[in-house]
Parts: structure tokens; C-alpha cells; sequence
């Protein structure tokens, strides 16, 4: 056995022992000043990087207006979408201005699965109340963040690897990139 062969063995020993690769946290504030309404944060170029797919999430109906305002999931992650008025609501989904989902919720506590498998901007609107809307942005990545009012984000467990940071402001149609190297441990990404 020559040298490289040992080494490339050792190597696949330690990963194996090791179990999962280094992985970071990514800590930062997004640039959005005080008004954060509308913005997504997440990593492109992460390889591998896909949902799984009995990934979840809720939109509730709550009061009139959509919760959360702003909903971001990974594709292939499935929408559970819920009526807590006691009243009837619509559930009226758009992308690029064409319809892709129209369905009504009628009763309080009615819910509805949707799985969302194609990335994009979804605009989510309910016709018997036309103040109520929310946008549903699927991403080819499960690394995303929404940052809080503050601007303040976090995305756990990324692995180590150079990427681009993307500050999606969906209300605005606004995008800032910016390449991020993440290496084992914290990683402070302020812009
Ligand atoms: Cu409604």
C-alpha cells in the first residue's frame, strides 16, 4: 500500500468517525434600517442542499390577515394552510400574476396541505378580504433566514464552503449579494 493510498484511507476513517462534516453558524443583520417587512436572507451555492421532504411549515389565518406576512420555505416543504376565523376565508395563490392555487377555507380550524416544489415568489391573497395578503418565497436552498424586525438573522448548520449571501427585499424587489466564505465555527456576516 503506497502513501496516498494510506492517506486517502486515513482520511476516509476520519470522516466516517467524524459523522458529519464541520458546519457553521451564520450570524448577521441584514441591511433592511427599520423597516424588515418583506426580507429573506439566504445562502446560493450550497451543494446538495435539498429539503427534505417531510419538511413543514404553517400560514394561518388569523384576524384577517395572513401569519406570517412573509413565509419562507425550502421547495418541496409542505404548506399547512389554516382558517382560525370564524369565518369564511379564500386562499388565492399567484405567481407572475397567474393563478396556481384557489381554494376556499370555509369553517374556523379548517386546514389544507400545499407542497410547494417549484422555487419562485408567491403572492398569497384572500378574495373575500382584499387588505389580506402574504408572500410565500420557495428557495432551491434550506439555508434562509426571515430576520427579525432589527434586521438580526441566523442560519444554522451550514456547511463549510464558499458561497453567495442573498438579501431578497420581495416587497421591493430588491437583491443584494454578497460572497461569504463560511469555515467551521460562527461566522459574522453583517451588511
Ligand atoms: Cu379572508
Amino acid at each position: 500500500m503506497n502513501a496516498n493510498i494510506k492517506t486517502a484511507l486515513a482520511l476516509t476513517l476520519f470522516t466516517l468517525v467524524a459523522g458529519v462534516a464541520p458546519a457553521a453558524t451564520i450570524q448577521g443583520t441584514a441591511a433592511c434600517d427599520d423597516d424588515c417587512d418583506g426580507v429573506v436572507v439566504f445562502l446560493e451555492g450550497v451543494p446538495a442542499a435539498a429539503a427534505g421532504d417531510d419538511a413543514t411549515a404553517e400560514l394561518d389565518q388569523v384576524d384577517r390577515t395572513f401569519v406570517p406576512k412573509v413565509l419562507a420555505i425550502a421547495a418541496g416543504t409542505t404548506v399547512r394552510i389554516k382558517n382560525s376565523d370564524p369565518f369564511l376565508h379564500n386562499v388565492h395563490i399567484f405567481r407572475d400574476k397567474k393563478t396556481v392555487f384557489n381554494f376556499a377555507l370555509p369553517f374556523k380550524g379548517q386546514t389544507l396541505d400545499q407542497t410547494f416544489t417549484e422555487p419562485g415568489v408567491y403572492q398569497v391573497r384572500c378574495d373575500a378580504h382584499p387588505e389580506m395578503s402574504a408572500t410565500i418565497v420557495v428557495l432551491d436552498t434550506p439555508y434562509f433566514a426571515v430576520p427579525e424586525a432589527d434586521g438580526s438573522f441566523t442560519i444554522d448548520a451550514v456547511p463549510a464552503g464558499s458561497y453567495t449571501l442573498v438579501t431578497l427585499d420581495v416587497e421591493r424587489g430588491k437583491r443584494v449579494e454578497k460572497p461569504l466564505t463560511v469555515e467551521d465555527g460562527a461566522v459574522a456576516a453583517s451588511f
